[in-house]
């Protein structure tokens, strides 16, 4: 089965959006299969958002990271990738539908929440990168009532 890799974001984390982000992601039927709260280092952070090195806003978004807790995580579901994509919203807050989680939660693009993997391949990266340790085997029992 699918999986992606979901990090609520230090402004995330300290609104107190920690408990309904997961419950979204819950009641979707999607599967929790690892949890940690953690303080990354400026180097950590450098590697997980390695692809926008060349960007104008890279540093911004390395300090926004390393400001305090994130909460990594990985889900588990059929399309967990891009369907958790969806229930995140546009990377820019202001365009992202209501009932996403930016666009109930966030107004600027550089306090956006929330991050989810972008493909099936950046997940798998992201997991091993963030879980070496690797996750949890388990399989939810309502699962039978969530996939036919
Ligand atoms: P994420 O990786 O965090 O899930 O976001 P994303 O795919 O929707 O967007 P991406 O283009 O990968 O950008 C990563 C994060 O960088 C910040 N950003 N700031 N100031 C800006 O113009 C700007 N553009 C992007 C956002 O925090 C974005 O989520």
């Amino acid at each position: 089965m699918e999986q992606t890799f979901i990090m609520i974001k230090p402004d995330g984390v300290q609104r107190g959006l920690v408990g309904d982000i997961i419950s979204r992601f819950e009641k979707k039927g999607f599967t929790l299969k690892g949890l940690k709260l953690l303080t990354v280092e400026r180097s950590f952070a450098e590697s997980h958002y390695a692809d926008l090195s060349s960007k104008p806003f890279f540093n911004g978004l390395v300090e926004y990271i390393v400001s305090g807790p994130v909460v990594a995580m990985v889900w588990e579901g059929k399309s967990v990738v891009t369907t958790g994509r969806t229930i995140i919203g546009a990377t820019n807050p202001l365009a992202s539908a209501p009932g996403t989680i930016r666009g109930d939660f966030a107004i600027d693009i550089g306090r956006n929440v929330i991050h989810g993997s972008d493909s099936v391949e950046s997940a798998r990266k992201e997991i091993a990168l963030w879980f070496p340790e690797g996750v949890a085997e388990w399989q939810s029992s309502l699962h039978s009532w969530i996939y036919e």
